[in-house]
Formats: structure tokens, sequence, C-alpha cells
């Protein structure tokens, strides 16, 4: 898979995704990401990218000619996504979607907005990464290409794969736990050194379902839950909601 980042500053883009987990996927040639300086499409003298907002106000806004002919110059592409924070938001199924297709194409916005001609036109969709506002869309574009990049086969090792298929399933994660047993006053849960695999499991279901009833209740009802599940959130609404966490 191909992305394609349209950018003011490709370098924010080239830099991360040489490092780590993507930077060993493009290595091994799994994965591509080119990072295209949209000023590089400007026409004039002193290439410039941004103008005054029609109707006034304070604050630039992208023009839309780089852009377009940023976007254009790529080709042939399966989607197109401007990074902005009045878009729809960005989640793990539009990660999962994007990973299964051949070229994807971000776009970031830069000062007070871009054009909205593009969006209107040159764009297929308009994400947010958010509800808060940053200087410019890089670090939106880099938060969507490094969730996609990972669902990407071979993209990370076999364990790390198997343990994000559990984990796909809408509930925030129990607790994680490594040695020392004991550290700075604090034991690890008896339960995770029993071996006994069967109560592991329960209580990392347990730890998610309390985990995600105290700090994500939204997510719940997006969840399929068993009947175990069911009963012990009924016993943290009755009562023991919040005393630990
Ligand atoms: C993305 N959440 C926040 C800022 C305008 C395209 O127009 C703009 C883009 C940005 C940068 O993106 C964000 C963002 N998701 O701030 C202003």
């Amino acid at each position: 898979m191909r992305f394609t980042v349209l950018t003011l500053f490709p370098e924010l883009i080239s830099s991360y995704v040489s490092q780590g987990v993507i930077g060993r996927a493009v290595d091994a040639g799994l994965v591509d990401v080119q990072a295209v300086d949209i000023r590089d499409f400007t026409t004039d003298r002193y290439r410039t990218v941004d103008d005054v907002p029609f109707g006034g106000g304070a604050g630039m806004v992208l023009k839309p000619e780089p852009v377009a002919a940023a976007i254009e110059s790529v080709g042939e592409v399966d989607h197109r996504v401007l990074l902005t924070p009045s878009g729809r938001p960005f989640s793990q199924a539009d990660a999962v979607q994007w990973s299964h297709k051949k070229s994807v194409v971000l776009v970031c916005g830069r000062y007070e907005g871009i054009d909205d001609r593009i969006r209107q036109d040159f764009v297929d969709d308009a994400v947010s990464i958010g509800d808060y506002v940053l200087s410019g869309g890089e670090l939106g574009a880099l938060v969507v290409l490094d969730a996609t990049l990972r669902l990407v086969p071979g993209v990370l090792g076999n364990a790390e794969s198997a343990r994000q298929e559990s984990y796909s399933e809408g509930l925030l994660e129990h607790p994680h736990f490594t040695r020392p047993s004991e550290w700075r006053g604090r034991a690890v849960p008896d339960v995770l050194l029993s071996g006994h695999h069967a109560r592991i499991d329960e209580w990392r279901r347990q730890k998610s379902l309390e985990r995600t009833w105290a700090l994500r209740r939204d997510l719940i009802s997006r969840v399929s839950l068993t009947s175990e599940d069911k009963r012990f959130l009924a016993a943290l609404e009755a009562g023991q909601g919040d005393e630990e966490n």
C-alpha cells in the first residue's frame, strides 16, 4: 500500500516514516510513503501558498491552485483525504478499510484553513483526528498513516499482530505488568503470577470492562457482551463503580 502525503513540511513526514515499525516496513518494501511539497506546485516568483480570506478576518488561507496541482500530479488513486479539525472523526474502522487499498493521498492543511473548493472537488473525504486544533495537518496525517500501515500484513511481527486481533474488539486494554513482581511498594496482581490461564483471561476481561465503564462508557454499547460480561457490568453499575482505576 502507498500513502502520498501533500504538505508544506515534507521532512516532518519523511523523518517519522524512516523510524521504528513503519521505517522497517518501508525498508522491506511492504509499504511506500511519499511526501510531496505543495510549494513545488506554485508558479509565482515567490512560491506563494497562502492568501488573505475573502470576507475579511484574521489569518491566511491556503490557495487552491498549488494544492490542486499537487493532487493532480499524483494521478489515479483509491482515496483522497483532507486532514482538518472540521472533518468527520477518523476511526480504527477507517484504518482497517484503507489498509486494503492500493493508494491513499493525504492532504495536510495549514494556516487558518484551505480554500474550500479543494474539499468540494479535489478530495473524497475529510477527517479529523480529534477535537483540538493543530498547527497543520501533518500530525494528523502521521496518525492516520501509522494506524493504517500497522494493519498491512507483515508490518507488525507475529506476536504483535495476534495481540492486536484480540483487542480490536472495542474495549480499552486491561493493565499490563512485567518484572519485578514487586516494585516501589506495588505488587503485580497475584492472578497474573498464578499460571492459571482461564482465571487470567477472566481477570483481563473484567479489567477491560471496568476501565471502559469508568473512562469510555460510550464504547460499551458498540461491543458484543457475553452473559458473564453483563453480570459483571451489572455489579459495577450496582455500586462499586469507580473505587479504583
Ligand atoms: C486534524 N484534528 C485536528 C488546522 C485548518 C485543512 O484545514 C486545517 C487543518 C489544520 C490541521 O489539522 C488539525 C486537526 N484533526 O488541526 C487548521
